[in-house]
């Protein structure tokens, strides 16, 4: 793997790395040691881009992860996500099982899925998983918004099975979140494209301006790396100057609320506190004040094949408007390339970030700082690429965060 810190090293990781932009022409022999000699193990020192020519493989191993997730086996939950974050990066598609000699983050449970589907196309382990019965139950339960693995858990040893099981169960206590997950569900699982993205981006910052018209709305998450489907639409906001308004989002909802536009909002207060060292928890989500929102986005001409038959009527009404999930995420302006950073993932980037920080810089990186435990300092950012250079890595632009 590579060393942390050592200019030569990762200028000669990107002199590799430009030799394999494009699908590789080569010989045989030279394939695997051009990319395979200096691969980091950690993703926030690869460039990923959404140009996957491993397909087959990443998205066996995700199945093998969310089911490892659904057990509640973190450990092995990694292993694959890692192996399938790796592969995203190879710039060729992996067909021996010389491709892989030498890369980090390949277990032995990855290499047999990998060998498998070399042979045969298809991997053994992935067809059991998915014909297995709890994941398929915990797969349906877990696309509802506000469902978790918890209550997975519950339901599925009261004998539940299925989406429709559950909507037909009147005794199920549902918190206000599951019952909007099921009142929007059909909507909430088709994805977001790029184009609903677009149009909420256009109406957040129209909302947002009248009330503070210097705020900066920037679209986080997958769409700033470039995805064309989401699913949900993260926004962060923040103030420029030292105004903050506690107000705000309060104010956006309440305005949106009045219009007609929400369907569904939980706001949750700030819980930062200023002395505090940052989290240590790999996975922490941060304390800024935010909002989990269902917005209603009227697409007219979009969905009239959709209709809304009503019982009691024979007037079939057409439906013309979408549920989509926003998140929106207050910030102080001093933390606002840190926030930036952390949500604009992937998930496994920023978690590599992390785990980099603290492992090969003795530093601790949240989405509100980032802290030196050698010198005992915060250190200041007005920038994402600010926040690359304390850590010492070159600076990897969102689309190549797509690991
Ligand atoms: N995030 C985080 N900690 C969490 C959850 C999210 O730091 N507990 C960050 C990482 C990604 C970003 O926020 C947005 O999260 P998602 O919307 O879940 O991911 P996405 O990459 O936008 O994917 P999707 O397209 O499915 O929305
Ligand atoms: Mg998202």
């Amino acid at each position: 793997c590579m060393e942390a810190g050592r200019p030569v090293d990762s200028e000669m990781k990107y002199r590799l790395m430009e030799q394999c932009q494009s699908p590789l022409n080569t010989p045989e022999s030279e394939v695997p040691s051009c990319i395979t000699r200096k691969v980091s193990q950690y993703s926030c020192q690869r460039k990923t881009t959404l140009n996957n020519y491993n397909k087959k493989f990443t998205d066996a191993f995700e199945i093998m992860a969310e089911n490892y997730e659904f057990k509640e086996n973190e450990i092995f939950c990694l292993e694959f996500l890692r192996a399938a974050s790796l592969l995203k990066y190879l710039p060729f598609p992996v067909t021996r099982m010389k491709d892989i000699q030498g890369l980090p983050c390949i277990g032995d449970q990855v290499r047999d899925v990998i060998e498998e589907i070399i042979e045969e196309g298809e991997s053994s382990r992935v067809k059991e998983v998915l014909n297995d019965e709890r994941y398929k139950a915990f797969k349906q339960f877990t696309s509802v918004f506000g469902v978790g693995v918890k209550t997975s858990e519950k339901w599925y040893r009261m004998g539940l099975r299925t989406v429709e099981e559950l909507k037909a169960d009147k005794t199920l206590k549902l918190s206000k979140m599951q019952k909007a997950g099921f009142l929007y569900y059909e909507d909430l699982v088709s994805c977001v494209s790029k184009a609903e993205a677009d149009a909420v981006t256009l109406i957040v910052k129209n909302t947002v301006s009248t009330f503070l018209p210097d705020a900066l709305v920037t679209i986080t998450g997958g769409f700033r790396r470039g995805k064309k489907m989401g699913h949900d639409i993260d926004f962060l906001i923040t103030n420029p100057g030292p105004r903050e308004d506690d107000e705000l989002l309060h104010k956006v909802v309440d305005l949106w609320k009045k219009q007609g536009l929400l369907l569904y909002c939980d706001i949750i207060e700030s819980t930062f506190v200023e002395e505090q060292l940052p989290s240590r928890k790999v996975d922490a989500m941060d304390n800024f004040q935010k909002c989990f929102t269902i917005l209603k986005l009227y697409q007219p001409g979009v969905d009239n094949s959709s209709y809304n038959t009503s019982k009691k009527s024979d007037m079939a009404e057409i439906k013309d408007w979408k549920a989509i999930r926003v998140d929106l995420v207050i910030t102080p302006f001093e933390q606002y390339a840190y926030a930036l950073l952390g949500w604009t993932g992937s998930r496994e980037f920023g978690r590599d970030l992390r785990r980099y920080a603290s492992h090969e810089r003795k530093m601790i990186l949240d989405n509100h700082g980032l802290y030196d435990r050698r010198k005992r300092i915060f250190l200041k950012a007005g920038s994402e690429e600010e926040i690359f250079a304390h850590l010492g890595l070159d600076y990897v632009e969102p689309w190549e965060r797509n690991a």
